[in-house]
């Protein structure tokens, strides 16, 4: 039996659901997202520590992770005209767990996806890249949904999470347009378009400015010598790669 959410409100998700008898508990759906989040942290976190002890050198600024407000999976599924069911939650909502992980170089961000991509139990699903193609809005961001698994008693379950990859340019820049276009409900004024456009521009000159100069101040044969004498390493390989600093 399918879960009727047509009554969902913002307010309380959960409330709305349980009444129901969900043939997927809402409860156990939500834990198996949740504890998907923790994973993937936790893998995040011990590259970043491997990273830091084999290279001195830590690629990710911040990271940060969320379960999607229900507010708006239920915009979501409305926009892509899919009946309001925990079933179509878990089938169509990819990003209903989403890690944002901010560096401090544009090429930081080859490195971190590579990163990810090489864990044996990642599945990766889908890679937008809109650094390379930003959107029309001017949004840059490279996106990567994976699966990872969780352990329940009843076994493995591969569960979907979003993990969007940034320089902290182009996350300042996100947050602002995400107010605006809250504020103005999607419809932002022309001319503010504009603006925010010309500022994504200005996002990629500073970030391509600041890669230079980073490159510049940092003696790069030193860990290039490193690369090579430890070119077994699967991390050497993808700092070969991705010619890292
Ligand atoms: P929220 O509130 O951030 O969660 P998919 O998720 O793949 O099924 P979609 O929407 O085509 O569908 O995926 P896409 O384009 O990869 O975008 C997913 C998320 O990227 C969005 O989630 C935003 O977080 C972010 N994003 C995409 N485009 C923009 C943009 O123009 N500006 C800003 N600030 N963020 C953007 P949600 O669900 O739209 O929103």
């Amino acid at each position: 039996m399918e879960t009727d959410l047509t009554t969902v409100t913002d307010e309380d998700i959960k409330m709305e659901i349980v009444p129901h008898q969900a043939s997927i508990s809402f409860d156990k759906t939500f834990l198996l997202y949740k504890s998907a989040l923790d994973e993937m942290m936790t893998k995040i976190n011990i590259l970043v520590e491997e990273f830091k002890i084999m290279h001195e050198y830590n690629p990710i600024e911040h990271v940060s992770k969320r379960i999607k407000a229900p507010k708006s999976i239920v915009k979501k599924l409305q926009r892509q005209n899919h009946a309001l069911t925990i079933e179509n939650v878990v089938s169509y909502i990819n990003d209903l767990a989403g890690i944002r992980i901010v560096c401090k170089f544009r090429d930081d961000i080859a490195l971190v996806a590579a990163l990810i991509e090489a864990q044996p139990d990642i599945h990766i699903m889908e890679k937008k890249d809109y650094i390379t193609n930003p959107k029309p809005s001017g949004y840059q961001s490279y996106h990567m949904i994976v699966t990872v698994p969780v352990a329940l008693s009843e076994g493995i379950i591969e569960t979907k999470v979003e993990i969007q990859i940034r320089t902290i340019a182009m996350d300042f820049w996100a947050s602002l347009e995400h107010k605006i276009r809250y504020k103005y409900e999607g419809d932002i004024p022309e001319h503010i378009q504009k603006e925010l456009y010309e500022c994504a521009q200005l996002v990629t000159f500073l970030d391509e400015r600041m890669q230079k100069l980073n490159y510049e101040v940092n003696d790069t044969t030193e860990v290039k010598e490193e690369v090579e004498m430890d070119a077994k390493t699967r991390m050497n390989e993808l700092l070969r790669l991705f010619q890292y600093r």
